[in-house]
């Protein structure tokens, strides 16, 4: 079967908490805050590989995990990092984030197109302080870690879109299955009744110098772009190919066409489809030459493609007649293709996908749910809580100062909240006190380097 679209849910390893410690040792009675840091979980990545031909392996299995990161210890030990979890996907796997709510696609992640290619999909948590690092002029002994930051998770939809060199189009009962059948080991379907295939083939064509994949997509007809027969659907994997060959039933046998209107019909719905098609490089085959009386109909297909400057090729899918020079035309020119594409840079998914996630995440509202209730949304934010350990007022007032650091005070007050007002984030809720919140000041001491560094490690 040919799947070409799946949803799977992925989700990084969760952090690994920091460790609470101080020093013991014989001689020193009180030592001094030696809590390791978490460890980082790991991520869930997306790698395109070409051994892969299928999105089958995720037809049954929808759940994906990376593991979580260890715990800190005291002495300083850090907890090691969580494993990544890596999902190969066929090269040419176009991947989605999906709606939580609608559950419809949302945002573009990435389009793997070539081997080797990688986007982390779902991130791993960052694993929480240890004790260590809230050490600050006024609080030698801090008494609180870090928890691990939860991981990332969400559905994402996987969608493949042939990556073949080359695509066979054209009218239903052109020869498009038996051509690719003369020219690879795929061995489709061939009928005389339009519409024999339902599904798209894909072959390897091993040509003298060069080997390349050719697709034979169902029959277009005419009204195809705007959904009419079954090409639709697969005129979107057309779009990926940088070379269309046309294929014309030169004995125009199928309900006794003129092979010159078929042409023109076809170049019609490919240019509705998209405008880019029109213009992609193609080469035009005449097929079913070995049947009585065609050569009048290859004459004039072949004066139209001299005259649209198309390389032209008279072939019988039946005999074979014709074929090599066709298959070493084709070899060719997808060479040359791959040449010019292999010129153009690479994008790098993670920074462009990355960057929009970051920016969002790190935006947060607030809602004034009633008088005197404001609710604070947001990512970044949600997390800072879920980090934070509920029983332990050092690790609180820690909270609070990097809330007013990243502007929370502000919003709530420029959203009116007053102090005594209640405000709640996630299923947490605290007492909005102007400046200090529920805190006294000296809690708060918690210098700017503090903020900063932890930024940087947010950007590993
Ligand atoms: N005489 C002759 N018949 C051919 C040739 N190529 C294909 N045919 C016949 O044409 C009919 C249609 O061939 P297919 O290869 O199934 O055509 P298709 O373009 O794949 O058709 P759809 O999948 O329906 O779009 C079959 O009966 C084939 O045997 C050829 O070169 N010569
Ligand atoms: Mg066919």
């Amino acid at each position: 079967m040919f799947i070409d679209q799946v949803r799977i849910h992925v989700k990084g390893g969760d952090g690994g908490a920091g460790c609470m410690s101080f020093r013991r040792e014989a001689h020193v009675p009180k030592g001094g805050p030696d809590g390791g840091d978490g460890g980082r979980g790991g991520n869930v990545v997306l790698v395109a590989d070409q051994g892969e031909s299928s999105l089958i392996a995720y037809r049954f299995k929808h759940h994906f995990k990376a593991t979580r990161g260890q715990h800190g210890k005291g002495s300083r030990l850090h907890g090691a990092a969580g494993e990544d979890c890596i999902l190969k996907v066929p090269v040419g796997t176009v991947v989605h984030e999906i709606d939580d709510a609608t559950m419809e696609p949302t945002g573009f992640i990435a389009d793997l197109t070539r081997h080797g290619q990688r986007v982390v999909v779902a991130e791993g948590g960052i694993g929480g302080w240890g004790n260590i690092h809230f050490v600050t002029s006024t609080r030698r002994a801090p008494a609180f870690a870090q928890l691990g930051e939860p991981a990332e998770e969400r559905w994402i939809e996987l969608e493949m879109k042939l990556m073949a060199d080359a695509a066979l189009v054209g009218m239903p009962s052109a020869g498009k299955s038996s051509l690719i059948a003369r020219m690879s080991a795929a061995r489709p379907k061939i009928a005389d009744y339009p519409f024999t295939t339902l599904v798209p083939n894909l072959g390897m064509v091993r040509s003298d110098d060069y080997s390349f994949v050719v697709a034979d997509v169902p029959g277009l007809i005419e009204g195809a772009a705007e959904g009419k027969g079954l090409g639709h659907e697969f005129l979107r994997h057309i779009e990926r190919t940088s070379l269309i060959l046309h294929v014309v039933d030169a004995s125009g046998s199928y309900e006794q066409r003129d092979p010159l209107e078929d042409y023109e019909i076809i170049e019609r719905e490919l240019a509705l489809y998209a405008q880019e098609l029109a213009e992609r490089p193609r080469i035009i085959v005449a097929n079913k030459i070995d049947v009585e009386g065609t050569q009048e109909n290859v004459e004039r297909l072949r004066a139209m493609a001299q005259e649209k400057d198309i390389p032209f090729f008279a072939v019988s899918a039946l005999t074979g007649e014709g074929m090599g020079g066709f298959i070493r035309a084709v070899a060719a020119r997808v060479h040359e293709l791959r040449e010019a594409a292999a010129q153009e840079a690479e994008p790098v998914y993670d920074q462009i996908w990355e960057h929009a996630k970051a920016k969002r995440d790190r935006s947060f509202k607030v809602i004034k749910l009633s008088k005197g209730v404001f609710q604070v949304v947001g990512k970044h934010v949600e997390r800072m809580v879920i980090q934070t350990e509920w029983d332990n007022e050092e690790a609180l007032a820690y909270l609070q100062a990097r809330f007013n650091r990243i502007g929370v005070e502000k919003a709530l007050l420029d959203a009116g909240a007053r102090s005594g007002d209640e405000i709640r984030i996630l299923g947490r809720s605290f007492e909005f006190q102007n400046s200090t919140w529920d805190y006294d000041d000296e809690q708060l001491d918690v210098d700017g380097e503090d903020y900063l560094e932890e930024d940087d490690s947010w950007e590993e």
